[in-house]
């Protein structure tokens, strides 16, 4: 198939779940196409079927707002055109759903019939697409997609809860490229940063406020005080200036690393004892999978599809959001050394069944579903 695929080129859970997609797709023979603003971070090797398409939008005095969107949907207009597209792959919401609708309905009058499929993330619904600002523009464009597809059960749930979606819309759940995240021997960096066997808690994310870092950085503390142990964060965001004051403040500052946007978080995911997921909303949480690819298990809240990816007290544990006595007791469990074993391998266990190769083939059926369906 061709594949015009539109996402965040950024670090963010939704264009890495895209970009990682175009690799494999181009890998198993499909020419891939992405259409969006900058080179997306994780397109980072060279293969004869993945094209990239900048989205330009010339500078205007009277823009105070620049158009993305309709440099987008003139882009994906052209690609659709001359490149001979199959299918246009949107993934997260807004813009890109309601653009793709304007670009579907302009090769329409060139004779040109293209079905889009949208690909829902998590705060394009539940923080972003339900505020009354954007609520009709996102209803409407969901449901003039040709497939539409939601990370997790839960998101799919609450999509149809908040929006009046007359589409169906099918769980493909993210996924992990196996040969990649997977536990590699880093001895000398584990003793590096623990140098008396001090148990390793990690937590990645952008450091927004639905991330919850702050309780992050307040059950390591908790279980700082019962046990030796150091905390690795990696990413970083708006709330990190606030997370480093919280850290002087407390006096752990010699306990805990900020790492910042590390492109290989494999490496510290492979000496990690521990992965802290307290976020607030989380439609999946790509982040915690990653972890339990390389071993690591996951204390983590109930927000959201957690659940449907942290088994309690199989892969990690589950607690209330906000509930930080609750979770650094369950860390205290989940590391004591009679329990990290099972753990470990439950986690690994878990992750194999997100494998890159069950999934994939889960788009491409969509794909030809949409297809059959214009
Ligand atoms: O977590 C973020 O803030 C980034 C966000 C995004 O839109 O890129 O991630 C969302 O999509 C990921 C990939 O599908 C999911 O794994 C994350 O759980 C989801 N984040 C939220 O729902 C908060």
């Amino acid at each position: 198939m061709n594949i015009g695929i539109v996402c965040y080129p950024t670090f963010g859970g939704s264009g890495v779940v895209a970009t990682e997609l175009g690799k494999a797709l181009a890998q198993r023979g499909h020419r891939v196409h992405f259409i969006t603003y900058s080179q997306p971070v994780r397109l980072d090797f060279f293969n004869e079927n993945l094209f990239y398409h900048e989205v330009y939008i010339p500078p205007y005095p009277l823009f105070q707002f620049p158009p993305y969107e309709l440099a987008l949907a003139s882009k994906m207009v052209d690609i659709a055109q001359n490149e001979k597209l199959d299918v246009l792959h949107v993934h997260y919401a807004i813009p890109h759903a309601s653009a793709a609708f304007m670009a579907k309905q302009i090769l329409l009058t060139r004779g040109i019939r293209i079905p889009v499929v949208t690909t829902l993330h998590g705060t394009d619904i539940t923080l972003v697409g339900k505020d009354a600002s954007y609520e009709p523009v996102v209803t409407f464009s969901i449901n003039q997609s040709d497939g539409v597809t939601a990370v997790s059960a839960d998101l799919r749930k609450e999509t149809y809860e908040y929006f009046a979606i007359e589409k169906e819309i099918e769980v493909i759940p993210n996924f992990i490229n196996l040969a990649r995240f997977q536990k590699q021997e880093k001895g000398h960096f584990k003793s590096a940063i623990a140098p008396e066997g001090e148990k390793l808690l990690v937590h990645t994310s952008n450091f927004r406020s639905v991330k919850r870092v702050d309780d992050v950085v307040n059950i390591f503390a908790g279980v700082r005080k019962q046990i030796p142990a150091k905390l690795l964060l990696v990413g970083d965001g708006p709330d990190r200036p606030r997370i480093e004051k919280l850290c002087r403040d407390i006096g752990l500052c010699q306990d805990i690393r900020f790492l910042g946007k590390l492109e290989a978080v494999e490496e510290v995911l492979s000496i990690a004892d521990l992965f802290l997921m307290p976020s607030e909303k989380e439609s999946f949480g790509l982040a915690a999978l990653e972890a339990m690819a390389c071993e690591v298990p996951v204390v983590s809240t109930n927000a959201g599809g957690i659940p449907e990816l942290n088994e309690h007290n199989v892969t990690g544990m589950v607690s209330e959001v906000g509930d930080v006595a609750d979770m650094v007791k369950n860390a205290l469990y989940v590391l004591e050394d009679d329990n990290l074993p099972r753990f470990k391998a439950a986690a690994r266990a878990h992750a194999e069944t997100f494998a890159l190769e069950n999934i994939v083939p889960l788009y491409e059926a969509c794909y030809q579903r949409a297809i059959d369906s214009v």
